[in-house]
């Protein structure tokens, strides 16, 4: 690893005043990922790089199936997609846990499978009971009309606070009501890229009794203050059962999780804190999600 600067830590308020820009602030996309990076002690790996070939498929081995699956959105007033992965041997007769998985700024319900190869990589854990058996439903989280990633995709920001609505009262029921699934907040988990970490975090955080299970990775300027959404810290001890938060070093809105880092260590709220070499980019996603859909449901 290449020597670092160490700074000292932030202190908490200066991190926090770092990290929110305000969930309704206009986003300006260059200033967000123009902040100069500043690493702490803490801003290290907390787990290994994927071994090579995590994500590419295997013929010997037992395939999921992806499929694309239509609901219909009271929130958005529209037929909605999202893609949804069930695993080998998928049966009516189980339940499974279902995670939530939320896509970036440019992103769609196709997003995180074009990045990182969703499939493969649960095939690949499963087959080696790396992972628990369990259903991915990649949704699309522009909760608008015109929910294709066109034009200035930056403007699209508050669709991405709407989808909260569409996530818990359209997607959830949609899920349950067409695959055997687990119906408690332990059988619930959401995780998510840039912008979908940052709904990750606002709309987990704050729906502890839908989500044990959390997992954000490189959390975008759509973060809400770490003070406004864990008001009750105690609350995220007693009912999270994982909360992973995650970043590259050299990705220019890694002051956002480090506010959100710096926040949970102060209030002691347990969650693993890991900074790689990467930058905001797909090998840091596919590398946290590797890692996370180890540890969830277990
Ligand atoms: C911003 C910079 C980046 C912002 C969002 C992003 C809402 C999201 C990036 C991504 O999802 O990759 O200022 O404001």
């Amino acid at each position: 690893m290449k020597p670092t600067r160490f700074l000292p830590v932030l202190s908490l308020m200066a991190a926090m005043a770092l990290t929110s820009n305000g969930a309704d602030a206009p986003p300006d996309p260059k200033k967000a990922f123009g902040r100069p990076i500043v690493l702490t002690p803490d801003d290290k790996p907390a787990f290994d790089a994927p071994p090579a070939g995590f994500n590419v498929r295997r013929k010997d081995i037992p395939q999921g199936r992806l499929e694309m699956v239509e609901y219909d959105s009271k929130t958005v007033g529209t037929k909605r997609r999202m893609q949804v992965y069930t695993p080998p041997g998928y049966s009516k007769e189980k339940s499974y846990p279902v995670l939530y998985l939320l896509h970036g700024i440019g992103g769609d319900e196709t997003e995180w499978q074009r990045f990182v190869t969703v499939d493969a990589i649960f095939d690949n854990l499963i087959a080696e009971k790396k992972a628990v058996p369990m259903i991915v439903v990649m949704p699309n989280g522009r909760a608008q009309k015109n929910d294709r990633p066109e034009g200035n995709i930056y403007a699209a920001a508050p669709a991405f606070a709407n989808f909260e609505r569409d996530l818990l009262d359209d997607v959830i029921p949609a899920i349950a009501a067409r695959y055997e699934v687990v119906k408690t907040p332990e059988g619930r988990a959401l995780a998510g890229l840039s912008m979908g970490g940052g709904q990750t975090l606002n709309f987990g955080l704050s729906h502890l009794d839908t989500f044990a299970w959390i997992g954000a990775f490189s959390p975008a300027p759509n973060t809400k203050a770490p003070a406004d959404l864990l008001p009750k810290p105690d609350e995220a001890k007693k009912h999270l059962k994982l909360l992973v938060l995650t970043c590259g070093n050299k990705d220019g809105l890694i002051n956002i999780s480090q506010g959100m880092h710096a926040y949970l260590k102060e209030m002691q709220v347990p969650h693993a804190w890991h900074v790689d070499g990467h930058g905001h980019d797909a090998a840091h996603w596919g590398s946290s999600l590797y890692y996370f859909a180890q540890n969830v449901f277990r």
